[in-house]
């Protein structure tokens, strides 16, 4: 028996800019998962805050929240058995010029002078993760 998992997934400012967002959404459903919420938002600081809690203090925090700010993002929720896993395989390693190709980030992301922050989508790391964004992205779900 399946179990089935949910991971937010997060398709950034640059991704929505390059009118992108269809393409990721293609590969998680092609993949086989299922989109069970999904939303075109503007996120705000208090959101991202939330979203962002174990990178506060970092150097690249604020910049990171800028980037966030600059723009709509598409938040999804996906369903299917190891998802969490499966979408952070599909998305490829944090910096996308040395991300695999055939990943997300790999085959649609390079470093555009901005270090590794504008890497297209963010997808959720653990399943405490995963409860705990999907609660604060979609608070009715
Ligand atoms: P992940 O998104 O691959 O899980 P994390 O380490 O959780 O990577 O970092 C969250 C996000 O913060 C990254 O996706 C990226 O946008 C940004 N980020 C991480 N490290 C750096 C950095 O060294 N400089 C600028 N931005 C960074």
């Amino acid at each position: 028996m399946s179990e089935a998992q949910r991971t937010l997934v997060l398709v950034k400012p640059d991704g929505v800019r390059r009118n992108l967002a269809g393409e990721v959404l293609a590969r998680i459903e092609a993949k086989g998962y299922t989109l069970v919420a999904l939303e075109l938002r503007s996120a705000d600081r208090e959101l991202l805050a939330g979203h962002y809690a174990e990178h506060e203090g970092k150097p690249f925090y604020e910049p990171l929240v800028e980037f966030m700010l600059s723009g709509p993002v598409v938040a999804a929720v996906v369903e299917g058995h190891r998802v969490i896993e499966g979408f952070r395989s599909l998305a490829g390693t944090t910096d996308p010029t040395t991300a695999a190709p055939g990943t997300i980030r790999g085959d649609l992301g390079r470093d555009w002078g901005l270090k590794v922050q504008q890497n297209l989508v963010h997808g959720s790391d653990s399943p405490e993760s995963a409860a705990r964004e999907i609660g604060l992205w979609f608070p009715n779900l």
